[in-house]
């Protein structure tokens, strides 16, 4: 929560539109807060497994308000928890969870500003939302969002979450306003999120371009901006060992590797598939999905077979050579299928952007040489892929991206294995302290970094304005710290300010 706290808070402060409706409990009436007692629940990769005091699931902005005021009355802090795709202990708590998957009605609203704006409760999924909106006279979408469609409102924006779009930046920067449940009889910022709403558009199209080609043809920090330039959003991969060759005499060689680059540009061209085909298509990709996992999930086990695994699997996902087809825009956002059943560890971490792009040349060469460092040591951490998306910074205070200056661009790295692989951490390890060290970076929340070593003395330090500014508020607005109930975010917090 604390997290979401920041974005409020500042979304309160830095925005034009912006502003915070604020639900205080007078009345002692307790109506709808039931919690399901003895009951588990689990994040999505399993990993998170926590047996909380109660559980809540609410329908209604009334039973939320019951949960804070029942809170308050029994001396519980609370978390909150949405789809549960977050893989570090943002929803731990041994005390209140409230599960607000429930809360999913949306309202279009047209916006003097704006054009349109679109009010989603706090637990509605971003396929949910999004169909709603195409589906409205006119057709509206929102701006960008992350790749998974299955992530909820609430979610997405209390991490800070984001896409690909480059002038985009992160989720809570599409919002106008916020509706969040605070303690009972107090005024104050902070609690859960009730409904979030966002800046609309009419639905607009984007030409999706898959290209595939020698990375060393191509990877220079002058095509790099080129292809910035002149495109709405860039996504490029390292997909690993992709040019082994079993037959030949130096069976792994980088030098046969290639690159995969995305490319999306506006367009208004008519899409390349109705409805229809799409579902048909998502459907087949899926299944291809899981044939894939189910392979790389074997290395689990076996993890020499990396390369020709990997490669086998490049071959075949490449045997059409380019592509270039056009689409909605969310249809293109989420170009990558979001198959619940298929786990995987995942880390990224945001590093600023030199001005002449050849950081990121340097370090997408970097993590290509760790992995064949490794794979000649016999250890294969990565069988994924390594996903880089470069998007402009925000204002928004505890963002990883967070920067006074609103053209600074932003490289987010982000590392893909089947959960499990071995070796994984000392890679990953390896990643971060390099980022950390040479950019000042910091980790994408909801994903993994709490095993990184000294990590959260390293997040105090190169936070620690930040933090301070938000801990002013949230002192004055959440004494009791009813919403501030886990301990990475504790230890971050609290060595700033014993500093
Ligand atoms: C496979 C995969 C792909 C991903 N892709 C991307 C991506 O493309 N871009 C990106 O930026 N991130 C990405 N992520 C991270 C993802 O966006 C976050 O984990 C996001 O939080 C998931 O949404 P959720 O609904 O599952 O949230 P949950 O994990 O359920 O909740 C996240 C946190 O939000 C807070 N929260 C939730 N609801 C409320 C509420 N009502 N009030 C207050 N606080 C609340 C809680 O602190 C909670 O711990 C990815 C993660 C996975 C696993
Ligand atoms: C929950 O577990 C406790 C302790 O095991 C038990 O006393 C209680 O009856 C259980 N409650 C429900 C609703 O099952
Ligand atoms: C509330 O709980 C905290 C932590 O569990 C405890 O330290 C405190 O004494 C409790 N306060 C009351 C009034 O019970
Ligand atoms: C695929 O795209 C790349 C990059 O634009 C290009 O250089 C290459 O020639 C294309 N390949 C084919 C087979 O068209
Ligand atoms: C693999 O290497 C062999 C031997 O060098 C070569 O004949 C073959 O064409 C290569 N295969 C591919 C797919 O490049
Ligand atoms: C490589 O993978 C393919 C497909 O899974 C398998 O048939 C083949 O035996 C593997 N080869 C080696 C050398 O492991
Ligand atoms: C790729 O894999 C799919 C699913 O396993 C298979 O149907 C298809 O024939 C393969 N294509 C090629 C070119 O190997
Ligand atoms: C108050 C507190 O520390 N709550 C939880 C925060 O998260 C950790 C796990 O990271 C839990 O063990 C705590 O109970």
């Amino acid at each position: 929560m604390i997290i979401n706290h920041i974005f409020l808070f500042i979304l309160l402060i830095s925005t034009v539109c912006k502003s915070i409706e604020v639900n205080s409990n007078n009345g002692l009436l307790i109506r709808s807060a039931i919690p399901i007692e003895n009951k588990t629940w689990e994040n999505w990769n399993g990993e998170i497994h926590i047996f909380p005091n109660a559980i809540f699931e609410p329908s209604a902005l009334e039973d939320l308000i019951d949960i804070v005021k029942l809170a308050k009355i029994n001396n519980k802090t609370i978390r909150c928890a949405a789809q549960g795709h977050t893989i570090s202990s943002l929803s731990v708590t041994e005390n209140y969870l409230v599960v607000v998957t429930n809360l999913n009605k949306v309202t279009v609203q047209k916006h003097p500003k704006y054009g349109w704006t679109a009010t989603a409760e706090a637990g509605i999924s971003l396929s949910d939302f999004e169909t709603i909106l195409r589906n409205y006279d006119p057709p509206l979408t929102i701006d960008s969002a992350t790749s998974y469609n299955t992530f909820r409102v609430s979610g997405v924006i209390a991490t800070g979450s984001h896409g690909t779009k480059t002038s985009s930046s992160i989720m809570p920067d599409q919002l106008c306003s916020i509706k969040i449940v605070i303690g009972s009889g107090e005024v104050s910022l902070l609690g859960i999120i009730y409904s979030a709403t966002f800046r609309v558009q009419p639905m607009y199209k984007l030409r999706m371009t898959n290209n595939f080609i020698l990375i060393n043809e191509w990877l220079n920090p002058k095509n790099i901006k080129t292809i910035l330039e002149s495109s709405d959003g860039i996504e490029f991969y390292y997909w690993p060992f992709n040019g082994f060759n079993q037959s030949d005499p130096n069976p792994l060689d980088p030098n046969r590797d290639n690159i995969w680059i995305i490319i999306l540009v506006r367009t208004d061209e008519p899409v390349s598939f109705t409805q229809q085909q799409l579902e048909q298509l998502h459907e087949s990709q899926r299944q291809y999905e899981i044939q894939q996992y189910e392979l790389r999930s074997s290395l689990v086990q076996n993890p020499e077979a990396t390369p020709n695994i990997t490669a086998t699997l490049w071959n075949n996902f490449t045997s059409n050579g380019n592509t270039s087809f056009v689409y909605q825009a969310p249809d293109a956002i989420h170009h990558e299928v979001s198959e619940e059943s298929i786990k995987y560890e995942l880390m990224e971490i945001a590093f600023k952007v030199d001005p002449d792009f050849s950081n990121i040349v340097t370090e997408y060469r970097y993590i290509m040489k760790l992995l064949y460092d490794f794979a000649r040591k016999g250890k294969f951490p990565l069988n994924v892929y390594v996903k880089f998306r470069i998007i402009k910074s925000t204002e928004t205070l505890l963002s990883n991206i967070f920067n006074k200056n609103p053209e600074v661009l932003y490289c987010h790295v982000n590392f893909l294995t089947v959960l499990g692989t071995p070796s994984w951490e000392e890679f990953a390890e390896l990643i971060a302290l390099r980022f950390f060290d040479k950019y000042k970076a910091k980790p994408h929340w909801a994903k993994e970094w709490e095993f990184i070593p000294n990590v959260r003395s390293y997040l105090s330090e190169v936070l620690s304005d930040q933090i301070k500014k938000f801990e002013k508020v949230r002192e004055k607005y959440d004494p009791d710290k009813i919403f501030f109930d886990n301990k990475s975010l504790q230890d971050i917090f609290s060595k700033t300010l014993d500093s």
